[in-house]
């Protein structure tokens, strides 16, 4: 994506999205049965799912310089009834955001 220079503001959102999108959570030496314990660590209110609050600090365990970011993004991508938590069924296409960005 190209932005002609600095006024487009909208246009530069988006290019820092890219930007974050593309930029991998960093030292993720963890496989799927490992970032499965570790998201089910950060249940901290051991309710079955995790908030965006636990993702987020779940994605800053494992590294990741935009935790709240990626947690949005996890919970974009994982919450598929959109009921605002990852639950035990969602869990897996967690993991599989999560190692697809490691
Ligand atoms: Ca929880
Ligand atoms: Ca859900």
């Amino acid at each position: 994506m190209t932005c002609t220079r600095g006024v487009d503001k909208s246009c530069r959102k988006s290019l820092l999205r890219t930007i974050v999108d593309k930029t991998p959570v960093p030292n993720l030496p963890y496989n799927e049965t490992q970032l499965h314990g570790i998201f089910k660590r950060h249940d901290t209110d051991h309710d079955g799912r995790l908030s965006r609050q636990e993702l987020s600090s779940a994605f800053r365990s494992l590294g990741s310089i935009f935790p709240g970011w990626r947690a949005w993004r996890a919970l974009h991508d994982a919450d598929a009834n959109k009921d605002g938590y990852v639950s035990e069924s969602e869990f897996q296409q967690l993991v599989n955001y999560a190692v697809k960005y490691s």
